[in-house]
């Protein structure tokens, strides 16, 4: 079956470690990183090999592209069952990615479409560079999304937008991209890992335990009822104030030896 057979593509998927921070790069440009079910087995095995030390995952693409989604010469094979098992696939991987120990900050250019698309919305931090663009063609393909998209993209800009763009196959520009806020941050074309970098070294200076309640219990909030999101809020505030980290950091400030908040 296409789907369990499929082996981890390392080569399509380079990982490179700088300190803290680790860079999973899509490399596959003479296919516009078109996404085969090994680069996305590729990520997964990246990300379980990454050693204690590594805080923070920027993704990033090789290539005019970050990605232009699913690659379309897997699925012509698969059957319905396949079809289902290949999302799955694609779930189990891009669940650790945004629920993993590590924030995720991803660094968009040129097409960022379909699965592509899908993949950038499990970061945590996105960021644009001017070229990118932003659309769904699975309609155009007669197909629906399958990697969390429906899910993921329409909580990030909202049910209807992600109606409009797939029934009408319009793209967003960066900037629209910025306004709706399916990007966080939108620079010019070469400056995006110079800004991803930043942003990930600010997020490695967190607490890691801060980090991890941003990540894990912000979106289980987001789902629940008022009265269980101030209950969970109250619960993770207090186990993440208890850490001895969080005492240390309050100390310094209260020793007037920390940095002050500044305007960005
Ligand atoms: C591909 C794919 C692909 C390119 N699967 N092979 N995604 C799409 O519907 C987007 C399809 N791709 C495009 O619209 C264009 O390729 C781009 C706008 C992204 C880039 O255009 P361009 O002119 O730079 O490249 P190209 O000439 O179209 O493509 C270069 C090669 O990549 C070419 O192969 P070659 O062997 O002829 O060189 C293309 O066939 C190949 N290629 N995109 C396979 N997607 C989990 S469900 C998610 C569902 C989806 O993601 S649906 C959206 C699919």
């Amino acid at each position: 079956m296409t789907t369990e057979h499929a082996q981890a593509a390392p080569d399509l998927v380079t990982l490179a470690i700088d300190g803290a921070i680790a860079t999973l790069t899509l490399n596959r440009p003479a296919k516009r990183n078109a996404l085969s079910l090994g680069m996305i087995r590729a990520i997964d095995q990246h990300i379980a090999s990454l050693p204690e030390s590594v805080r923070v995952i920027v993704l990033a693409a090789n290539g005019d592209h970050f990605s232009a989604g699913l690659d379309l010469s897997e699925l012509g094979e698969m059957s319905a069952a396949e079809g289902v098992f290949h999302s799955r696939a694609w779930y189990e991987v891009f669940d650790r990615l945004q629920f993993g120990r590590r924030p995720v900050v991803a660094l968009l250019h040129g097409a960022v479409v379909g699965g592509g698309l899908e993949l950038a919305a499990c970061a945590h931090v996105r960021v644009a560079e001017h070229s990118a663009y932003f659309g769904l063609p699975e309609g155009q393909r007669g197909i629906f999304l399958g990697g969390g998209g429906s899910v993921r993209i329409t909580k990030l800009m909202g049910f209807s937008r992600v109606t409009e763009m797939m029934l009408t196959g319009r793209t967003y520009n960066a900037d629209l991209a910025l306004q709706v806020g399916l990007v966080h941050h939108c620079v010019p074309d070469g400056e995006g890992m110079a800004k991803a970098l930043e942003l990930a070294q600010r997020i490695a200076g967190n607490a890691p335990m801060s980090n991890f309640a941003i990540m894990h219990a912000l979106p289980l909030i987001a789902e629940q009822p008022m009265s269980h999101g101030l209950m969970t809020e109250s619960l993770v505030g207090a186990i993440t104030q208890s850490a001895p980290e969080a005492k240390a950091r309050m100390a310094e400030f209260l020793a007037k030896r920390a940095a002050k908040v500044e305007r960005s």
